[in-house]
């Protein structure tokens, strides 16, 4: 490598010749590809993002002048010229580099991201916070195509070109999301892809047509007139002048110097935001022929010859997404009146398969969650059951939208949550922790979690054929391995399931923290501890039921969620106890996600800081049966028992 040990810092780049910076964009992509062959990572997002990074950090005064990245998935270039170079390789490891980006990790990282379209209202803020304080540095947001079309992008677009403050937007056209771009939008950008390359084959025609000698001129003309009918119909127009944004482009987003004199020219204008459109390819040099744009976008280690990912021997159970996708498959097959629903991650909700399967009932509306929520309202005002398969973490975008628009109307929508929970090497911005919390607190919906991928088929089935609103929560990653063969089944709602029957204490366990119940149980029998275990299925409506009879049989009562504990599973345990005046005589403890950001990293050692495994389960067990044992009273209460 020529320049990249020497780069460390965007100083050291800027130091070089625009002809050397190409060269420069290789060796980052080469390192990038080195580096994620071995640890994984958004390989492909990056990758397509090289010479952006490489030319921004050359055109701007990087950290005075401000760059805002959306989403962050794609900064892996960023992270490599702004000193992080040697520390890449740690990426989205416990204690390495974040996956995305973070205002505490680098001076670099102006914005913290990892939900998408937020730069450009985030930029603005930058824009305006700057023109305040009568200061002059300029503000650049890096955006994809699809993210652009994010409800907050196109909010922030609107007020961008009505307040007409000095902003850059530089848009990372590869006409891809997780999966390809979907919308009017993508459509629009498509045209004005088409509308220019008519440009230049016109000019093209043009000179050819005044060759011809004698009525060449005439001939010129006629066309040209044409010419400026359809490009003034497909030319960016709407954007340039409705919106109040000026236009550049469009520039090969892999051409380092092209790129540089776009962003050159874009610092001139000094009345407006502008737009500088370049055009990129997803994976742009991934060492595989084929065109595998799922993998290309992020992947686990891979042959750095070959692309191919390392193969493991493993035989695992279906992951929770899979088995989600075919039993939408099988419900769809029997009833007509079933659509499904999915905001840009069609393979990551495994709504892809329905896609396969029943491309007119499903729907991708890319990166749109409230949208899609309201969307999905609307189609169950007039008969049909959508069911929408979202991120835990992403719904958050919808809140309003599941309060406002499903609940309050008491619809038929389905929520599936997918990765709810910890979710590992993703970190903050993606944990699923929130949920129970945020959606207990209004009337209507029903909530449940599944114990196994058994369970979870019949929750689909039970969610689908409520009336109202129903969502159902489940972990990231692999099923238990329990048998799913059997049909769905309706499940009563508000039941909750007792697994175990004991004495000494009682674990309540919701979603996947009950398998980890049951083995903590089998632990604590081996030391002569008897433990109920309950599968309580049902945050809302809560079995209020069957927890005052376990208080009733119960001094202590463990309860134990994959969320945050405020507002969680365990607080509906206790509000029923207040309610029904049983928390007096008993001892309840919570086990969940305490009050702090959970950083990123391998799930089972999160899991286990929060004693959210067997053993931390048995431990906490055995810790409040001893506590009970120290208090004045105590063998009174245990000849009680
Ligand atoms: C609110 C939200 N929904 C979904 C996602 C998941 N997600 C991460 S990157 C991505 C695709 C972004 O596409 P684009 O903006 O075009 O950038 P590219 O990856 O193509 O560079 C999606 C859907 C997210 N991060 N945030």
């Amino acid at each position: 490598m020529r320049f990249l040990q020497d780069i460390n810092s965007p100083a050291d780049l800027r130091k070089l010749r625009v002809d050397d910076l190409q060269e420069v964009a290789d060796e980052v992509r080469q390192f990038i590809i080195d580096t994620c062959s071995r640890v994984g990572g958004h390989t492909g997002a990056s990758l397509g993002a090289v010479e952006l990074a490489v030319a921004m950090h050359y055109v701007f005064d990087t950290p005075n002048d401000r760059l805002v990245w959306d989403v962050g998935h794609q900064a892996y270039a960023h992270k490599i010229l702004t000193g992080r170079r040697d520390q890449l390789h740690t990426i989205k490891q416990m204690d390495g580099l974040s996956g995305f980006l973070r205002r505490d990790e680098s001076q670099y990282d102006t914005f913290g991201a990892g939900h998408a379209s937020t730069s450009l209202s985030a930029a603005l803020g930058m824009a305006v916070a700057r023109d305040r304080k009568g200061e002059n540095f300029h503000v650049c947001a890096l955006i994809g195509d699809s993210s652009l079309a994010g409800g907050m992008a196109m909010e922030a677009l609107n007020q961008a070109g009505h307040l007409k403050s000095r902003l850059i937007v530089l848009l990372n056209d590869n006409e891809m999301s997780i999966a390809p771009a979907v919308g009017a939008l993508s459509r629009y950008l498509g045209r004005i892809k088409e509308a220019q390359s008519y440009h230049h084959l016109k000019e093209e025609i043009g000179g050819a047509l005044e060759s011809v000698p004698g009525i060449g001129g005439s001939l010129r003309r006629a066309a040209k007139s044409v010419k400026d009918a359809i490009a003034a119909a497909v030319l960016p127009g709407a954007l340039v002048n409705e919106l109040g944004f000026k236009y550049i482009g469009y520039v090969d987003g892999h051409n380092v110097p092209m790129l540089v004199r776009a962003l050159e020219e874009a610092k001139k204008v000094d009345d407006g935001p502008v737009i500088v459109h370049a055009l990129t390819t997803k994976g742009k040099g991934f060492p595989n022929p084929e065109k595998n744009y799922y993998a290309y976008h992020a992947t686990g280690p891979f042959d750095p010859e070959t692309g191919l990912p390392y193969k493991s021997n493993k035989v695992a159970p279906p992951t929770y997404t899979e088995v989600f996708g075919r039993t939408m498959c099988e419900l769809m097959e029997t009833d007509k009146n079933i659509v499904a629903l999915t905001a840009a991650m069609p393979d990551g909700t495994g709504v892809d398969y329905v896609l396969a399967k029943f491309p007119e009932r499903a729907f991708d509306v890319g990166i749109a969650e409230q949208h899609a929520m309201t969307f999905c309202a609307g189609m169950a005002c007039e008969g049909l059951k959508p069911v929408a398969a979202i991120y835990s973490t992403f719904l958050q975008r919808a809140f309003d939208q599941v309060i406002h628009d499903v609940c309050l109307q008491n619809l038929n929508v389905t929520i599936a949550m997918d990765r709810a929970g910890i979710v590992g090497a993703d970190g903050p911005t993606h944990h699923g922790l929130l949920d129970i919390a945020y959606l207990r607190g209004y009337p209507n919906i029903i909530l449940m979690a599944p114990k196994d991928e058994a369970e979870m088929r019949d929750m689909m089935l039970t969610a689908i054929e409520y009336p109202g609103p129903a969502a159902l929560r489940y972990p990231r990653g692999n099923g238990v391995g329990v048998d799913i063969t059997h049909a769905p089944e309706k499940l009563e709602i508000g039941k909750a399931e007792i697994l175990r029957e004991g004495s000494d204490v009682a674990i309540i366990a919701y979603g996947s923290m009950v398998y980890p119940s049951i083995q903590a149980a089998e632990r604590l029998a081996a030391e002569n501890i008897s433990a109920t275990v309950v599968n309580a299925r049902f945050v809302k409506p809560i079995d209020a039921e069957t927890i005052i009879s376990i208080a009733k049989r119960h001094q202590i009562i463990l309860t134990v969620e994959e969320a945050y504990l405020a507002g969680g599973f365990g607080s509906a345990v206790m509000e029923t106890l207040e309610k029904n005046g049983l928390l007096e005589n008993t001892t309840v403890h919570r086990m969940g996600v305490a009050d702090e950001i959970v950083t990123h990293g391998d799930p089972k050692i999160l899991l286990a800081h929060y004693g959210l495994n067997a053993d931390g389960i048995a431990d906490r067990a055995k810790e409040m049966l001893a506590e009970r044992d120290k208090r004045p009273g105590a063998h009174r209460l245990k000849a009680v028992k």
